[in-house]
């Protein structure tokens, strides 16, 4: 039977960067998890008898929301929900399911790279049909609808059975429990040159995935083990876990440390990679050689018709404003267009989709194509195993190669976690407000060619997002770019974003923190990080 509940408004279930991401005993909450699923159909049109896909990355709470969500979804109309088995579906395979199956529109369940467990976090995202995070204008409607609900609509069923392959039926919609690799390792395999890939493993190259506990474990272990033969051991933490062993998820140099030490040690692996959550991030790492993100998305632009899937050429690339420009002169050699988007993956779907570019990438461990609307951590992995096989070479003499090429951009972010807000809203205040005053002036030796706050116009829509992060460039291509983080759970991220061109390969081997030494300290002089928010270093530096 259909029940209608009476509810409340909750104030504080605006979408972020990545949808609704707050800790566990906040979705805990009565009616709270309800109201924004309920928020997100009443944002919706035309979903009546249409197919909706359901999943998440495993985490705390992934299966409660799950059955709150299947039985909302039966009471709203939805002829049909494609569920993964377990409830899982990592992101990349949740875009995937809804373009092949030509679904209305998903609801992914995941908080991402952040920690799980019962006083950790949780997230709800809803992806339109083309497979893309919710744009703007409609997380902007959801917002609306949240602040104005009423009622939300489910159905009594009892606890629905999602572990099992199969359709079953809540009301008149049906449930079909999908197994949640195989259309992705298809698609991976319709990409990639599989066989070289198999011939690479048998050579003797050794390689390290490590799934941190999180959702890619299962498609890890089917694709890099099963279908192209890697030896078993190859991949590291693939079950996941609610919990995630106790760790942050988070693919980066200081969460996946211990990967990275093992791909740096004289007996370890050639290559490492690690995934996210919900397997949308990845990192690369070579022997003796650490791959930054933005770096990654130059390389495969520049390499991407070595692989099957990109041999035609690529359309164009796109690249998030925080991101090193190291793409962009990567765009410009093979002489295709390269956008600067705000942070967030949506930013990129109607690109994407008008066909103006085929790969895209942000500084967050972020890289993907045209094969789905989300960023794709094994697919970036697959990738740069294609392209190591198609060269013969290391990552090392890759990377190195590259630069003495392109020359290379020295890149880095400092974050500053859970500092107060109104501390954070204060320093870019304060910040906004020093703009037009700052062309001209020189800082540790460097002179400020222009400074603004950074403002998007999407060229397909028309669409205009404003503040999306403070650039400060300097004379000769050096940049700082402050701004919040919309991912966080508690108080405010300050990212503060370092880049420094260095054409001259002689100098393409210091150290990244020293290479970009004057520009940290011009970062603290330009915003007095230090006197807003009290502290004296960054927590997290990548
Ligand atoms: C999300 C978004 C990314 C963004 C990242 C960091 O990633 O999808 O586009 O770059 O957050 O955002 P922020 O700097 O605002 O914290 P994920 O992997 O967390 O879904």
């Amino acid at each position: 039977m259909i029940r209608t509940v009476a509810t409340k408004p909750f104030s504080d279930q605006k979408p972020g960067t990545s949808g609704l991401r707050k800790k566990v005993p906040v979705f805990e909450q009565a009616h709270y998890s309800e109201n924004f699923i309920q928020s997100i159909f009443d944002a919706l049109d035309g979903y009546r008898g249409k197919t909706l896909v359901i999943g998440g990355d495993g985490r705390y709470y992934n299966r409660e929301v799950i059955q709150k969500a299947l039985r909302i979804a039966a009471a709203n109309g939805f002829g049909k929900v494609m569920v993964g088995q377990g409830g899982i579906l990592s992101t990349p395979a949740a875009s995937n399911i809804i373009r092949k199956y030509k679904a209305f529109g998903g609801i992914i369940l995941s908080a991402s790279h952040n920690p799980g467990g019962p006083h950790e976090d949780f997230g709800i995202k809803y992806n339109a049909e083309n497979g893309g995070p919710a744009p703007e204008k409609l997380t902007d409607a959801i917002f609306a609808k949240s602040k104005a609900i009423k009622e939300y609509r489910i159905s009594d069923a009892g606890e629905i059975d999602i572990d099992t392959l199969g359709t079953s039926r809540i009301e008149d919609m049906t449930v079909e429990v999908i197994d949640p690799v195989k259309d992705y390792a298809e698609l991976m395999e319709s990409l990639f040159d599989f066989e070289a890939l198999r011939k690479l493993f048998k050579s003797g190259f050794r390689m390290a995935f490590d799934s941190m506990h999180a959702v890619t474990g299962p498609y890890g272990k089917e694709i890099l083990e099963n279908r192209l033969g890697a030896p078993e051991g190859t991949c590291r933490n693939f079950k996941p876990l609610p919990d995630f062993g106790g760790h942050h998820p988070d693919p980066n140099l200081v969460h996946a440390k211990a990967l990275y030490d093992d791909v740096m040690s004289a007996s370890g692996p050639d290559f490492g990679a690690a995934s996210d959550g919900d397997g949308d991030r990845n990192m690369i790492v070579g022997k003796g050689m650490f791959v930054t993100p933005s770096d990654s998305l130059a390389l495969l632009a520049a390499n991407a018709k070595l692989a099957p899937a990109y041999a035609k050429g690529i359309a164009g690339v796109a690249r998030s404003m925080p991101t090193s420009a190291a793409a962009d002169r990567v765009a410009e050699k093979i002489g295709v267009d390269c956008y600067e988007t705000p942070t967030g993956w949506k930013f990129f779907g109607n690109l994407l989709d008008a066909g103006k570019v085929t790969l895209c990438g942000e500084e967050s461990f972020g890289t993907g194509s045209n094969h789905v609307r989300e960023k794709d951590g094994l697919w970036a992995v697959l990738f740069w195993l294609n392209v190591i096989a198609a060269r013969g070479e290391s990552v090392k003499d890759i990377v190195t190669k590259h630069w003495a090429t392109y020359g290379r951009n020295y890149y880095s972010r400092h974050d500053y976690e859970e500092v107060e807000s109104e501390k954070a809203d204060a320093l870019m205040r304060d910040l906004r407000a020093k703009l037009p005053s700052l062309p001209g002036t020189r800082v540790r030796g460097l002179t400020v060619a222009k400074a603004d706050d950074f403002a998007y116009h999407d060229p397909v829509d028309g669409s205009v997002s404003e503040h999306q992060g403070i650039r400060v460039m300097f004379e000769g291509g050096a940049r700082v770019v402050f701004r919040l983080s919309g991912t966080g759970t508690s108080g405010a991220t300050l990212r503060v974003y370092m880049e420094h061109y260095e054409p001259d390969a002689a100098k393409h081997c210091i150290d990244t923190q020293e290479a970009l030494a004057d520009l940290i300290a011009a970062a603290e002089d330009i915003a007095g990080i230090r006197k807003h928010t009290g502290r004296d270093k960054p927590s997290v530096i990548t």
